[in-house]
């Protein structure tokens, strides 16, 4: 495969040769790939670009592109671009310039890719892997509150290292997903690739390793806000998955459903009817109104249109049958039981009843996935 370490720099010219030499020692006995590696420097200016040219001189697989300071987003970003256009690159390699990643693990990430692998990640939160045992307390905290934000708030807890920038991943994520990350900047950029890779479908593996802190050179990248930042995008993501999620909206239909067959029922006992005309009367019509909703918003990428329609309804009818005898009996039993004045409980039970039967129903038959 074609594969293109891409280097951001931004003052690393006291590291990046001892870089580019360790990334070529690594991975030369590496048959299966054809590695290049382009730096990415937005025109540092210590001159780390003139370092990286006379490099090339002798190297002919090492790259530089130049462009103006954008932050590391944008400048991974740009590298891939140049990768796809004009290297050919099928495969993406990601890393840090100041020596904290430490090349000897390349083949590694190289053979996970060769097993299968979409996105590989260098996790220091795994077994084998570790963070500077010298980096301040309030950095360690900083890196393992925002992990672990990430990891359980996103709800992908197999993936335990989400802001680090050492990884390997095929193009069709950047592909796919260039545009969407051009506004996301620093550790953000790295947790919305990853978590945006992953809703695609990637298959992640981690690779342990050793995080050095940088030997020469100043960090870039300040911490403040970083929390504030990565809780933002996780409630975020999380809310636009939830109004997404079909049991959601099921539940806001049902509530309007619900509404529907209390006016009803209320109404009908208040002229004198019995709850249990006034609770399936109720009940039917919020099943008209249950389907209309659902198949419009709900299970819209599901939806039933034109001449179907019809009989699908008369099918959801029936399937929702079983709600309005579920919370018929439950009604006639317990007034039966309990005298007619125990109707509402005994209707609110009935209606939990036939919450599931109907939601189960309708995602496995009605509405099931084709
Ligand atoms: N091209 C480019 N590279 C950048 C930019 N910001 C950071 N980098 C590079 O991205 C990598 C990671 O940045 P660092 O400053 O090391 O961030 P960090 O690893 O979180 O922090 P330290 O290791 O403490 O410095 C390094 O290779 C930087 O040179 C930028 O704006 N443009
Ligand atoms: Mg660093």
């Amino acid at each position: 495969m074609k594969a293109v370490v891409i280097v951001p720099t931004y003052n690393e010219r006291d590291n990046i040769i001892l870089l580019l030499n360790g990334i070529l020692d690594a991975l030369t006995p590496v048959r299966s790939h054809a590695v290049s590696i382009l730096v990415v420097d937005d025109t540092s200016p210590d001159k780390t670009a003139d370092v990286v040219r006379s490099y090339q001189k002798k190297h002919k697989n090492v790259f530089l592109l130049l462009g103006k300071k954008e932050g590391l987003g944008r400048a991974l970003l740009r590298g891939m671009a140049y990768g796809r256009e004009t290297m050919g690159a099928e495969l993406f390699i990601q890393m840090d310039a100041d020596l904290s990643h430490d090349p000897k693990v390349l083949p590694e990430f190289l053979e996970a890719i060769d097993r299968g692998a979409d996105f590989v990640v260098g996790s220091r939160y795994i077994p084998g892997g570790s963070i500077p045992e010298n980096w301040a307390v309030h950095r360690k905290i900083y890196s393992i509150i925002g992990n672990t934000i990430v990891r359980f708030g996103l709800g992908y807890s197999y993936v335990h290292d989400w802001t680090g920038g050492f990884r390997a991943y095929r193009h069709t994520y950047y592909d796919r997903l260039k545009s969407d990350l051009v506004r996301f900047s620093g550790y953000l950029f790295q947790i919305a690739f990853l978590h945006r890779s992953i809703m695609l479908g990637a298959r992640v593996v981690e690779v342990p390793i050793h995080f050095t802190d940088r030997r020469f050179g100043h960090s870039k990248i300040a911490p403040s806000q970083y929390i504030r930042d990565v809780f933002h995008y996780v409630l975020r993501e999380r809310m636009k998955s939830t109004f997404r999620s079909s049991f959601f909206r099921f539940c806001v239909v049902g509530t309007i459903g619900f509404i529907i067959n209390t006016v009803v029922l209320e109404g009908f006992v208040r002229i004198g009817l019995h709850p249990v005309i006034g609770g399936m009367t109720g009940a039917e019509l919020a099943i008209i109104s249950n389907f209309i909703l659902n198949n419009a918003w709900t299970f819209s990428e599901r939806r039933i249109v034109g001449r179907r329609m019809i009989g699908k309804f008369i099918q959801f009818n029936t399937a929702s049958i079983g709600a309005v005898i579920i919370q018929g009996g439950t009604i006639a039993a317990g007034t039966a039981m309990y005298g007619i004045s125990s109707y509402r409980l005994f209707y609110l039970l009935g209606v939990g009843l036939g919450l599931i039967w109907n939601y189960t129903l309708y995602s496995r038959v009605i509405w099931k996935k084709h």
